[in-house]
């Protein structure tokens, strides 16, 4: 059991339950034609929550499009990750003080963006470690293993946190790779990996800070493998009944991670009928809050999506802009963009 205070682990609960009041509302808005495609991270609340609770302010974090516990356990404010599932790029014009990269929505390519900036914070003695996100899934690209194959010959402070939820869309975790696990990957590279319950947020607090602990001591990158479940469905654009049982499903809910925690938390008594309410309806406040200011933003310029992802705009994204502003003629650009 990691050393927690009764309120850290009272905010481990917040922090999860807003995650899933998030979850559930943007699935209903995809639904209402509010917002674009989601990918919900019902079920893994505790391994994205876990991994980022423990992190530093100066520390940074790699995410996915799955990881939203992670982006609001580190305060982005849930109207821009809003913004961002609307389909306006001004969402992830991310506060400068949070140390969130854009997530990646190619899969495995952000291990390697993590291990620049690890080994640009070594180069620089910066105190800071980087945690990168993926699927088991991203572990079968060719990026991830030259993204570990960097870290470990660099010994760089990174952590790569897997949250192997048993599918990739329909691909199931059996047809993903041979290897036994996804944390013995690590041994190939040199370094640790470790497998924890991915629906235990304690261990994986543990197992983090553990990562943590040795990038401190110069002593290089580790593997975090937290096994989980998808509870929902890969994306709105997914139905998860053509390659799952409902059992299957079932079995896993009863391992839900907030109830989980919940349980904990009554019989530690740091959990009561009021103070469940009360956490439960102030998520649901602080989302229909931040769903009114989404929905009253002023739209984008058009070519405002190619700002906030390069400090320096690479050429073709330059070609890019060019092309979309040269061939937009003022009407089109009235029809496309009213
Ligand atoms: C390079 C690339 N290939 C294919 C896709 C389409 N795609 C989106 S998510 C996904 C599955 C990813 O599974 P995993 O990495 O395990 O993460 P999960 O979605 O389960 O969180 C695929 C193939 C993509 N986004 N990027």
């Amino acid at each position: 059991m990691p050393k927690l205070s009764d309120e850290e682990i009272k905010e481990l609960y917040r922090l999860m339950v807003q995650t899933r009041v998030f979850d559930e509302k943007a699935w209903k808005l995809q639904r209402q034609g509010r917002i674009g495609t989601y990918a919900p991270i019902k079920g893994q609340e505790a391994s994205d929550i876990g991994t980022s609770f423990v992190l530093s302010k100066n520390d940074w974090i790699f995410p996915t499009y799955r990881n939203m516990g992670a982006y609001i356990t580190r305060g982005m404010p849930l109207e821009k990750l809003l913004q961002y599932w609307s389909g306006d790029e001004r969402g992830q014009k991310i506060p400068e003080n949070l140390n969130i990269f854009t997530l990646a929505i190619p899969v495995g390519t952000q291990p390697l963006h993590a291990v620049g900036l690890a080994w640009a914070a070594k180069k620089q003695k910066k105190d800071v470690v980087v945690l990168t996100y993926m699927g088991e899934a991203a572990t079968s690209t060719g990026d991830f293993h030259e993204a570990m194959n960097f870290a470990g010959v660099f010994n760089l402070p990174v952590i790569f946190v897997v949250e192997n939820n048993q599918y990739a869309i329909s691909v199931p975790r059996s047809k993903q790779t041979k290897s036994e696990t996804i944390a013995q990957k690590a041994i190939a590279y040199g370094f640790n990996g470790i497998q924890v319950d991915g629906n235990d947020i304690f261990a994986v607090i543990k197992a983090t800070k553990d990562a943590i602990e040795k990038s401190k001591q110069n002593n290089g990158p580790s593997l975090v493998e937290c096994v989980t479940y998808r509870l929902g469905h890969h994306t709105t654009a997914d139905d998860y009944n053509i390659y799952r049982t409902e059992e299957e499903v079932q079995l896993w809910s009863q391992k839900d991670p907030i109830e989980r925690l919940r349980r904990f938390m009554e019989n530690k008594k740091l959990w009561t009928k009021e103070f469940g309410d009360k956490t439960f309806k102030e998520a649901e406040e602080n989302m229909e809050k931040a769903i009114v200011a989404m929905e009253s933003l002023s739209k984008p310029k058009p070519d405002e999506f190619f700002d906030y992802v390069f400090a320096n705009q690479t050429n073709s994204i330059k070609m890019q802009r060019e092309y979309l502003l040269k061939y937009l003629d003022e009407k089109e650009k009235e029809i496309r963009f009213p």
